[in-house]
């Protein structure tokens, strides 16, 4: 069955102009568009993104760069139940230095702390994060 997870092309992608090419590399894969929007982002909203890093000391710096300059959301959806699990392949691994050439981070991303893109990272994150950023779309067909 058909799934649904949450994209987003971060502020440094927004600032390199890079939100075209980021995009592509999903609609290329076969994934869909079903939402988007550009927008600029207030502390609480970050701070409730990246609930699960609170205790981390990167996380003044995490909510800092995500409201510093407008992101990019997306709702994107694919036809099985692993639409989660392609993007994060298509992005590429968090640590900047372990991202493959091939991946938007291994291809575009110098660093780990602005790595462009963020995924949903399982099934339970997207449904958290497609319901926290796009309220008003279901996270199925
Ligand atoms: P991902 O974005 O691949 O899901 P997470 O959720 O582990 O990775 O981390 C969220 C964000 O926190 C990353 N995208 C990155 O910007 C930042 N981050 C992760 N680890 C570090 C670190 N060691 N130092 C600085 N920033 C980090």
């Amino acid at each position: 069955m058909s799934s649904r997870t949450f994209v987003m092309c971060k502020p440094d992608a927004v600032e390199r102009g890079l939100v075209g090419e980021i995009v592509a590399r999903f609609e290329r894969k076969g994934l869909r568009l079903v939402a988007a929007e550009l927008r600029t982002v207030d502390r609480l909203l970050a701070e409730e993104h990246y609930d699960e890093h609170r205790s981390k000391p990167f996380f003044g710096e995490l909510v800092d760069f995500l409201t510093r300059s407008p992101v990019f959301t997306m709702v994107v959806e694919g036809p099985d139940d692993d639409t989660w699990e392609l993007c994060r392949i298509l992005i590429g691994k968090t640590k900047v230095t372990d991202a493959q050439p091939g991946s938007i981070r291994g291809d575009l991303a110098t660093t780990t702390a602005e790595n462009l893109v963020h995924g949903s990272d399982g099934p339970e994150s997207a449904a958290r994060e497609l319901a926290l950023w796009f309220p008003k779309v279901g996270p199925k067909v």
